[in-house]
């Protein structure tokens, strides 16, 4: 029974953000420069705020990695927190001995729109900063790191993942994309902008929006879209509730911090057509005397019935701007219930372009998890050899052809 686990702890100015795989076969060939290309992808990303300067996030394996290669024993990653030297008293596992110079009273008035208020009152915190620090999104710095070990494991059977950023604030790309064809978006143009964006004059006003925005004390969101390709029909399941892909993908991209929509292709548009303007008719196609049966259009969004359908699968999220903002809202204070301004946290104008990349690990992980769940396999040659045999059958009986 191979069943994925990806946990994440720390906290966000503590000693470190950790990560443990469980699950991932035996044997796959990993280095830890795949798991800080993508970390530094996370810290990228025009708006992001004074913390990114002074990080410069790395990993180090500490479990389940040996000579470059997978043992299949959990795998542990970690990466350090490089301002936990300037928060050493604050964030001290044992309780400070004499208070420190710097300012350490207790945060008590909560930021509208963060976990503050509530996270007090569920775990009867009176210091906010008990809140704050693992509701931070800092804490996807984990996920990240996880979700590169998914990347990594998903390109052994040619699955790729990758986000690109539609709208900021106000501003929308106007690039078309077939969701049928990912080589209809510029990948290396969306890498290449500040915004994480493949449309360059709309990069250009989402930068100028978040200018405007910083100058305002204002903080920004928007839509980012995630990817997935090169995926085999049947991952997932109709049978169990649990197994169904597209609510796993929607509840893995609706967890990551501030994502407030998430939607399969353009499955809200999709609810005010008809039937015919949906689904996607089946063809036959033909090479020599092999008939295969294909689909010329991808409106499903690579689902159906809780399952892949091989085409490439594609998530939509809503990003609200980060609550943080300099010219704050009003709030309460919680220790004397007086109405003052929020408390002021350094923060980002806007992380839609690091949400982005989060969003590629949270689909990676619950591909490889959908994977792992169908075909199993203490190694990788396992797990290979499974999902080599079920597409060969695929492609004997013409039901699909890797494209
Ligand atoms: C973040 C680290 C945080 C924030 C931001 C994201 O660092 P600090 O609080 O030290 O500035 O920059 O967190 C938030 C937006 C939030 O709401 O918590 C990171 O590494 O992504």
């Amino acid at each position: 029974m191979t069943e994925l686990r990806v946990t994440t702890a720390g906290e966000s100015h503590g000693p470190a953000e950790v990560c443990v795989v469980e699950g991932i076969p035996a044997g796959l060939a990993i280095r830890t420069a795949d798991i800080d290309l993508d970390l530094s992808r996370r810290q990228r990303g025009y708006g992001r705020g004074a913390r990114m300067s002074i990080e410069s996030d790395r990993c180090r394996f500490i479990a389940g990695v040996r000579q470059g290669r997978t043992l299949g024993s959990p795998i542990c990653l970690l990466v350090e927190n490089l301002d936990h030297a300037n928060w050493l008293d604050l964030m001290s596992p044992e309780p400070r001995q004499q208070p420190s110079d710097r300012a350490v009273s207790p945060i008590s008035v909560p930021r509208p729109g963060h976990a503050d208020l509530s996270g007090s009152a569920k775990y009867g915190h009176t210091d906010i900063r008990d809140v704050v620090e693992r509701a931070s999104a800092r804490e996807t710095v984990g996920r990240v790191a996880g979700g590169a070990v998914c990347r990594r494991f998903l390109a052994e059977v040619g699955v790729m993942v990758r986000a690109r950023v539609v709208s900021i604030g106000a501003v929308a790309a106007s690039t078309a994309a077939d969701p049928a064809d990912p080589c209809t978006i510029d990948w290396d143009a969306a890498e290449a902008s500040a915004v994480g964006c493949d449309d360059q004059e709309a990069s250009a006003a989402m930068c100028a929006a978040i200018d405007r925005a910083r100058d305002l004390g204002e903080s920004l969101g928007g839509v980012f879209e995630i990817w997935c390709w090169g995926l085999c029909p049947g991952l997932g399941g109709y049978a169990r509730m649990e197994d169904r892909l597209d609510g796993r993908l929607l509840g893995a991209v609706g967890s990551i911090p501030a994502v407030k929509a998430v939607e399969l292709g353009n499955g809200f548009a999709n609810a005010a057509k008809v039937g015919s303007e949906v689904h996607d008719p089946l063809t036959v196609r033909r090479e020599g005397r092999k008939r295969w049966i294909a689909r010329d259009t991808n409106r499903a969004a690579g689902l159906e019935g809780g399952m892949t359908t091989g085409m490439p699968v594609v998530v939509r999220a809503g990003m609200k701007p980060i609550p943080t903002l300099t010219t704050p809202l009003r709030s309460v204070d919680i220790s004397t219930l007086e109405e003052i301004s929020a408390h002021v946290e350094r923060s980002d104008i806007t992380a839609v372009p690091a949400a982005g990349v989060v969003g590629e690990a949270m689909v990676a992980i619950v591909i490889a998890a959908a994977y792992l769940a169908k075909f199993g396999g203490d190694s990788m040659s396992q797990f290979l050899s499974a999902v080599r045999a079920y597409e060969a059958g695929l492609e004997e009986r013409g039901l699909w052809r890797r494209s």
